[in-house]
């Protein structure tokens, strides 16, 4: 074993005492905290073809929009969706088109390495399902040549298999207004010098149109399911579709939000607001006015430092980016829970003002998922508006943050109750949890030719189930309750030959076996156990020779990178939150990781970490969260320290 310098105990508290006072200084006013989710550059080109579509682009937005894409593409022309990545066709497809409509020289040499990298790679014909239908929107692909999407699918009973519920909630809030959009096929085309001939290799003409087709039983179903809808829409009578139409423009004004937006997440929103404008809302009908105005939220320009100094993000504002999805529930009680565990008194004031701004935040209105659930309302969404959407992620990271800290006692015992109630009406059938929705599982759905990207369905995860379980634990319930039991009977069935645990929601094993381990702890589970030893086995055997842990995201391709790739602050954070759980706190393996934090903490307290550790999809979208580098160390150091006073 490598010999390093040990560090002190005062090394330790000095390192704790520097991330509280930096985390401490991003906190808002109103008591949340906020950081970036970093995503790839789809969205803001995106944001630029809403807006050509819309008719309210401007030259100076244009030219910020550009500025943001041109500053992430790499050496190779290629843009990726997460750094270090791979080069994504469709990605690199958008950002050209968005730059060249923003009037970016197809000439330059960055465009030309671009356009190259494209036709290597097939050209627009091999682009996910999604970058063609915004072609065919732009005039640059045709309608036909995208799967269909019935908007009868609205009127489907709800407890339909294959009805709109039966999809993921951000699928059905996207599906829906590209339903409509699939039968109105609106084309705004772009002006002459902006067309893309040229990413096409054997000419637009000789275009390959046919749609990807997916192999087996359900594969080969939906194709002719698809044929069928075709020879649908070519016949002359359509008795359902005026009232599909009217009821899908209904379901979807019923969910726009408060601030605007529709699901919280930008592809539902931009598709929701293009389907109302080619249903004939103009720029001024209130739902398209909301909806404009929510994006300033979304949006990283250099404006948004002046309103919101306390925004955590490494990255500097160029111009114009948008966000796919936003944070601060999530990253407060992340916060929450490092200060805690860095040893904040209860009483402190941050702590106080944090929580009250979170009972504020909880959720007692009925939303989608009542569909499948049963359960009184009390979640937690992640955005600061999204209140049809809670998820069960949110709330048991929310609940644990709030259950210590002092706040009105009858207040939190309130909250405390409610969500309680409602995580517990969310287990699935199977003795896990979704994110959104209760039973979102029915499978041969993945194999709809629309379904080419990102996940349509949202069903159970070790990774969520880990932390509402770890929520229960701390409530005092062990074996014995029944939902605790069937939730464990999940996680036992869902754990890796090798140990660990595979993570939905961040990457990958070392996220999963990070939000397991110290859950099946917590219910009162004994270190020893078998199975935990084996996770903490597998976790010993993948730590990096300079101290940390780092997971690759091509992990989720490759089974070989399964908790490997250079360390970085969370994902090593992630390994010894386990391994401090487990009871390894005199561990070799413990020591050397938290040397490894304290030596790479940043003179200022916090820590650098370029990787992208959060997961939207596995590999398909890739998130950073930019809090990610700062709590999660945070909390391994400061549960380091308590576990070692314990001992003493
Ligand atoms: C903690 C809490 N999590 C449970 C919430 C994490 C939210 C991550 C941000 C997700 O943002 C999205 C969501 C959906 C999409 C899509 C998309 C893909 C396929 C279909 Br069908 C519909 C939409 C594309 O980008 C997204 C970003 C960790």
């Amino acid at each position: 074993m490598l010999k390093t310098n040990a560090i002190s105990p005062s090394d330790l508290e000095r390192a704790i005492e520097k991330a509280v006072e930096w985390l401490l200084s991003h906190q808002a006013p109103e008591g949340y905290f906020w950081a970036e989710l970093e995503s790839n550059v789809t969205i803001t080109a995106e944001h630029l073809f809403l807006t050509h579509i819309l008719g309210i682009g401007s030259q100076e937005l244009w030219e910020g929009i550009a500025r943001e894409i041109l500053s992430e593409q790499r050496e190779e022309g290629f843009w990726s969706n997460w750094y270090g990545g791979p080069g994504d066709l469709s990605t690199t497809i958008e950002a050209y088109v968005a730059l060249k409509m923003a009037g970016v020289d197809p000439e330059s040499p960055e465009m030309k390495k671009a356009q190259e990298w494209i036709l290597r790679h097939g050209g627009v014909e091999k682009a996910r399902v999604f970058t063609k239908i915004w072609l065919a929107l732009l005039g640059e692909w045709p309608w036909e040549a995208t799967p269909m999407l019935p908007p009868e699918l609205v009127i489907l009973p709800d407890r339909f298999p294959g009805s709109l519920y039966s999809f993921a909630s951000w699928a059905r809030a996207t599906i829906l207004p590209l339903a409509i959009l699939r039968v109105l096929k609106p084309v705004y085309p772009l002006p002459e010098r902006a067309r893309i001939d040229e990413l096409f290799p054997k000419g637009r003409n000789k275009a390959d149109l046919r749609l990807p087709r997916k192999r087996g039983f359900w594969g080969t179903f939906f194709y002719g399911v698809d044929r069928a809808l075709r020879l649908y829409e070519r016949s002359p009578a359509k008795p359902l579709r005026k009232t599909a139409l009217k009821e899908a423009e209904e379901w979807i004004l019923a969910r726009q939000e408060k601030d605007g937006c529709w699901g919280g997440i930008q592809p539902p929103w931009v598709y929701s607001l293009i389907a109302l404008h080619a249903l004939g809302y103009g720029l001024e009908s209130p739902p398209i006015k909301r909806g404009l105005e929510g994006f300033s939220r979304y949006s990283i320009t250099p404006e948004t430092f002046k309103r919101y100094p306390f925004l955590v993000t490494d990255k500097p504002a160029r111009g114009f980016r948008l966000q796919s999805c936003i944070s601060p529930v999530w990253d407060t009680g992340l916060s929450l829970m490092a200060l805690q565990d860095a040893g904040l008194p209860q009483n402190h004031p941050a702590l106080v003002k944090a929580g009250m701004w979170l009972l504020e935040e909880q959720i007692f209105t009925g939303g989608d998922w009542q569909v499948r659930s049963r359960a009184r309302p009390g979640g937690w969404a992640f955005e600061f508006d999204n209140d049809i959407y809670p998820d069960t992620d949110d709330t048991a990271v929310v609940l644990m943050a709030l259950l210590e800290i002092e706040l009105p006692e009858r207040a939190k015992e309130f909250a405390v109750k409610r969500g309680l109630e409602w995580l517990l009406g969310m287990q699935s059938k199977n003795g896990g949890w979704g994110a959104f929705d209760r039973n979102n599982t029915h499978f041969f759905l993945r194999q709809i030719p629309f379904a080419d990207f990102g996940e349509i369905l949202d069903p159970p995860s070790a990774d969520v189930t880990g932390h509402v379980m770890e929520f229960l634990g701390r409530m005092g319930y062990r074996s014995g309750f029944k939902p605790l039991d069937r939730a464990l009977h999940y996680l036992w069935r869902e754990q890796e030959e090798e140990g660990p645990w595979y993570g939905r929601w961040g990457v990958n094993y070392l996220y999963g076996t990070g939000c397991v381990i110290p859950a099946l702890v917590a219910c009162g589970l004994p270190k020893d156990d078998p199975r935990i030893k084996r996770a903490v086995a597998w976790l010993k055997s993948h730590q990096n020779p300079d101290g940390g842990w780092g997971e690759d995201v091509l992990s989720y391709h490759r089974k070989e990178l399964w908790g490997k790739g250079p360390s970085s602050s969370s994902q090593t954070a992630w390994a010894l939150l386990a391994l401090l759980a487990a009871g390894e706190t005199r561990s070799e393996a413990v020591r050397h990781g938290v040397e490894y934090l304290v030596r790479s903490q940043r003179p200022d307290g916090t820590w650098d970490e370029p990787f992208f550790t959060g997961t939207g999809f596995p590999t398909d979208f890739m998130i950073r969260y930019h809090l990610y580098r700062h709590v999660f160390p945070l909390m391994a150091l400061g549960r380091y320290r308590r576990a070692l006073r314990g001992e003493e």
